[in-house]
């Protein structure tokens, strides 16, 4: 099965594991926008979503959805998002698409969070997809150096500014055998504004998309 029919399963089996959440983050990605279209289909029993990014922002705007700001609401009781990598703690690297940040926060807000992907996600080290680190535009060098003492080989996003306005390094030649230790380390470089290690707060579930049809782990 194609990767995009894996990554369609997962999303439209997201569907099922709402539970009547009235409120419902939404992640950044093709396996996401797969999401987003499925919604559509109970769109009557959400009241509001919450977005990782300007692009879902406007892909659920032109479903008709009703896109509310995080400032605006108490609790998420779940939240659907894809992810570059992810271990069998259901830890992650995120980041690929550049909305790492937004991400993270709603993650850490929202009771449930549900990764959807596919197989090619699966991982036994975190690492072998290019490590995004979201920087402080004037830290960039510094960042990048830093990096490099880690054993990482840091190349700058080209040409690409995060939603927020920042940049991004993608840093290759990590292994990642510690995440919550290694997402600790990076996040205390001054002038990291989000790094693309999601295992301090891991998913809560995934949805896997195979040959086999789709799978749940937690
Ligand atoms: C998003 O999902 C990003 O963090 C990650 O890069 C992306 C995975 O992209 P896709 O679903 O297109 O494979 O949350």
């Amino acid at each position: 099965m194609a990767s995009d029919q894996q990554k369609k399963a997962a999303a439209e089996a997201a569907l099922s594991h709402l539970q009547h959440a009235n409120i419902v983050g939404i992640g950044t990605g093709s396996t996401v926008n797969f999401f987003i279209d499925a919604l559509t289909s109970i769109k009557g029993s959400i009241d509001a979503v919450v977005s990782s990014s300007e692009a879902s922002t406007e892909r659920l705007r032109r479903h008709g959805f009703e896109v509310r700001e995080l400032n605006a609401v108490d609790e998420i009781p779940v939240y659907v998002d894809g992810a570059d990598e992810i271990n069998r703690y259901l830890q992650m690297i995120k980041g690929g698409g550049g909305a790492l940040t937004r991400e993270k926060i709603i993650a850490a807000v929202s009771r449930r969070f549900i990764c959807i992907a596919d197989a090619s996600k699966r991982v036994d080290v975190l690492g072998g997809f290019p490590l995004p680190v979201e920087v402080i535009p004037m830290a960039r060098s510094y960042v990048a150096r830093e990096m490099v003492k880690l054993g990482g080989w840091p190349a700058l996003r080209e040409g690409f500014a995060t939603d927020n306005g920042n940049l991004i390094l993608d840093v290759r030649n990590l292994q990642i055998m510690e995440p919550s230790h290694m997402e600790q380390t990076i996040n205390n470089i001054p002038g990291v504004v989000t790094v693309g290690i999601f295992a301090l707060r891991p998913a809560d579930m995934l949805l896997l998309g195979t040959d086999q049809g789709v799978e749940t782990l937690t």
